[in-house]
């Protein structure tokens, strides 16, 4: 029972979620458990660090919103690129309402994000119609989601009972709902994914409240799945050096937890 699975293992269990199942067969593939955060706002910046990044990183992350240039054409060019270098795209776009505002948040708009992006996350606030509402547009398709169960940034009040609910909440929803954003392992069923954002080669935080933890506190103490990595890549002088250097270190500390 405490054995530790590995990511190729795990892909393969009878209750996986096709989705979750594709993303732990990239990252075994890629030897990569890196999401860069591609925090920036021009659609071209974006699709060249997809472009570039992309053979180092197992996932995507984007804020549509932020870009100041956001057009359909981009988020098709964005697909073909994870398509190219076998990644998947997530937006961050923290859905909070009541399911039926959500539903049309995730389809409709500007963005149409569950026209492509593989996975969305949710806040737990408004109780699980948030999920069901979200599922309805995105089961279909084949998308999935995280539930945000824990947050990086210092005087989060999503801890403790919050966090466990969060667990319920996805446990009874599982058919939707892949893992967790979260700083540690939370759940004890290989079958969710755990992915860790404030991360960054040293320990230490930002002006406004975000909190950093290595790769390797994350992924070996803590027990977290996947690193999100933003400025850690984004602002280093060489991204793809940055990159690889992430993923080195996510590599190293999850095969010093499978005990290799
Ligand atoms: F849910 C969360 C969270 O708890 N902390 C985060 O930092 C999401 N994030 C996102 O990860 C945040 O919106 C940024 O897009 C990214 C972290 O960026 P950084 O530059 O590595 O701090």
């Amino acid at each position: 029972q405490n054995v530790e699975l590995s990511y190729a293992n795990r892909a393969t269990l009878p209750n996986i979620h096709p989705l979750a199942s594709k993303l732990l067969r990239i990252m075994e593939e890629k030897k990569s458990n890196l999401c860069v955060s591609a925090d920036v706002t021009s659609s071209e910046e974006l699709l060249q660090l997809a472009d570039s990044l992309g053979p180092s990183i197992c996932m995507l992350k984007t804020h549509v919103d932020i870009l100041k240039d956001y057009t359909a054409a981009f988020s098709q060019k964005l697909q073909a690129l994870a398509e190219k270098h076998n990644f998947l795209i997530f937006e961050d776009r923290k859905f909070a309402d009541i399911g039926n505002t959500v539903k049309h948040q995730y389809e409709g708009g500007l963005y149409q994000i569950s026209s492509w992006s593989h996975i969305v996350n949710a806040h737990a606030v408004p109780g699980p119609g948030v999920v069901k509402g979200l599922s309805a547009v995105g089961k279909p398709l084949g998308r999935g989601c995280l539930l945000i169960a824990q947050m990086s940034s210092q005087g989060s009040l999503a801890t403790g009972e919050y966090t466990n609910a969060v667990l319920q909440m996805a446990e009874e929803q599982s058919d939707f709902v892949i893992g967790f954003i979260c700083g540690s392992k939370i759940s004890k069923r290989p079958e969710f994914i755990h992915m860790s954002p404030g991360v960054q080669m040293k320990a230490g935080g930002d002006v406004l409240g975000q909190q950093y933890s290595t790769p390797e506190e994350v992924l070996y103490n803590k027990g977290s799945d996947v690193i999100i990595v933003g400025r850690g890549i984004l602002e280093a002088p060489d991204r793809l050096k940055a990159a690889e250097s992430y993923r080195k270190s996510g590599w190293e500390a999850y095969t010093k937890r499978l005990g290799r």
